[in-house]
């Protein structure tokens, strides 16, 4: 008999399946659905619809819907053995929110087989479009809700994290003050995890408390909503979500929509989704201590593993709850892979030139630094967009390569410092992690060994992973983390990238350098010419 276990990513540029099978330790489908290219008429440009510059970020809760059935239509074309799925959970782009009428959970009750959920459920949506985690639009309904809570330090203890421009509780906010009538009519709200978790159990579902913990809504301690944080956010949003749940919470199984259109066994279970960062947590195999994890994606996130809450008082980092029941802290840019594309594209290269070009540079770039904020960036907090150079000039292809690669590991490292273990180990995951040049770079300045692995996309693989889990402990056959993961996170296969320990001082002083420049930018600080100058006479 199969024991097989689709995991799904709805994440900003794409919609992924991962089938993995438990028994032969296999990955038996993948397959993307691209939104740009496969559902033009959104005309979305990297899965996102930009406007008001640059700070309102939207996608379309429709568009993730028609990809859903597209992908399985083609599954279903491609005869793979859909019966024999046991479990299915999923991961989402974080933060986004889908606000929904009362008609919602009515229409998904009574899906017909014979229409595509889309042209069924476009009626319910009480906002066509969602804000997403790229959105910046909300610094006035975070200082908002920051005060009523009693400044920084408290809102961090209270929900885990400083109130941040993408976090839902801001961004419901917003809705609630600008469009107060859509708000009213609004009767729940989900976020992309438990909406997408929703359309596949026929009714509401769920929130984890991995994604639930980046609302500025949920108690990071007790894991309950918040009466103080909602009502700081808006009137009756209670009665507007969605209960909280553990990631691994079997929440049902699957709906007969799906059973009677593409042949799902009517026993599959559906295992709460969660947020993408959760998911590559277990797709990664991060479980312990003294390792993290590097995801480089649409946007590029460090996070670890926390047996035990810890939190960021200076307000930059965050603190998710991890799908095994503990915490995970957690660092979020995003000028990650739109950045690195903007340079690639400057100088119209391949990513084979780019990492050719990025290899002829020593470590240190003699002393060339980019501030790369070609989006609002969000560690650090950065509301204008702007890109800010020192000692390198616009046309300078090779300096602005190494430049933008040195640059971002340099700013995980310092932004990175509240975490303080210094990993002994860094796991590489995300499209980027593909590429060996990108990852020695990181393994140099962080000066410990990166590991990366045949599967780049650990969020579909983690949600395929912990729908195994809790598909086990459920018929009372029940496996460990270790069990689980060990099978298809393979560390013997695994490439290991090891740091030049040669450029250790070097990457230690640059640091500093980096960490000047921001400051001069950001902070008014002392101009940092001469501390580079020093750098370039000590080391070229
Ligand atoms: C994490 C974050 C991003 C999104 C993108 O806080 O905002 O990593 O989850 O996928």
């Amino acid at each position: 008999m199969f024991d097989y276990f689709l995991g799904l990513d709805c994440s900003t540029q794409s919609l992924t399946a991962f089938i993995i099978d438990f028994n032969s330790k296999k990955i038996i489908y993948r397959h993307s659905i691209n939104y740009d290219r496969d559902l033009p008429h959104y005309h979305t440009k990297n899965g996102i619809i930009i406007s008001n510059d640059n700070k309102v970020i939207h996608s379309y809760p429709l568009m993730w819907v028609e990809a859903l059935d597209i992908l399985f239509g083609i599954m279903k074309k491609k005869e793979i053995q859909l019966q024999g799925i046991k479990a299915i959970s999923g991961s989402g782009q974080q933060h986004g929110t889908v606000y929904l009428n009362d008609k919602f959970e009515k229409k998904l009750q009574n899906l017909s087989p014979n229409e595509f959920i889309v042209d069924q459920i476009n009626d319910c949506l009480t906002r066509k479009s969602s804000p997403i985690w790229m959105d910046s639009s909300t610094s006035k309904q975070c200082k908002e809700i920051r005060n009523t809570l009693g400044g920084m330090r408290e809102t961090i203890k209270l929900t885990g994290s400083n109130t941040f421009e993408r976090f839902s509780g801001p961004q419901i906010r917003k809705f609630y003050q600008e469009h107060t009538e859509e708000y009213i009519k609004t009767s729940i709200i989900h976020l992309v995890s438990s909406y997408m978790a929703s359309i596949l159990l026929g009714k509401n579902a769920p929130i984890d408390h991995g994604d639930g913990s980046g609302m500025n809504l949920m108690n990071i301690e007790t894991k309950q909503w918040d009466n103080r944080a909602l009502k700081s956010t808006a009137p009756s949003l209670k009665e507007k979500l969605p209960n909280l749940s553990n990631s691994y919470d079997v929440i049902g199984k699957i709906s007969p929509y799906f059973i009677e259109k593409y042949g799902f066994n009517p026993d599959t279970l559906l295992v709460a989704w969660s947020g993408d960062n959760p998911n590559s947590l277990i797709g990664t195999g991060l479980i312990g201590k003294g390792k993290v994890a590097i995801s480089l994606g649409t946007s590029d996130t460090y996070f670890g593993y926390l047996k035990r809450l810890l939190l960021d008082l200076n307000g930059e980092g965050h603190v998710f709850g991890a799908p095994t029941g503990d915490y995970m802290s957690l660092i979020c840019y995003k000028n990650g892979s739109l950045a690195r594309e903007k340079i690639r594209q400057k100088f119209s290269l391949s990513w084979a030139q780019f990492s050719e070009i990025l290899k002829t540079i020593p470590p240190g770039n003699y002393g060339k630094i980019i501030l790369p904020y070609f989006y609002p960036e969000i560690v650090p907090l950065v509301l204008e967009p702007k890109v800010y150079k020192f000692g390198l000039e616009e046309n300078d292809l090779a300096g602005n390569i190494r430049a933008i690669i040195e640059c971002q590991f340099l700013s995980m490292r310092l932004h990175s410092e509240w975490i303080k273990e210094k990993p002994e180990e860094i796991y590489a995951t995300g499209g980027a992690s593909a590429n060996r040049e990108i990852l020695q770079v990181a393994a140099d300045i962080f000066n410990t060994k990166v590991r990366r692995f045949e599967i780049t996309n650990s969020a579909a693989l983690g949600a395929a992973l912990r729908s195994a889990k809790s598909y086990y402990d459920y018929i009372k056959s029940s496996k460990n983390w270790s069990q689980i993961i060990n099978k298809f996170v393979n560390f013997q296969q695994s490439d290991i990238i090891l740091p030049n320990i040669k450029y250790k001082e070097l990457y230690d002083m640059m640091l500093e350098l980096y960490r000047k420049c921001e400051e001069y930018i950001l902070k008014k600080g002392k101009n940092p010419e001469s501390f580079r100058r020093k750098f370039i006479k000590n080391y070229f």
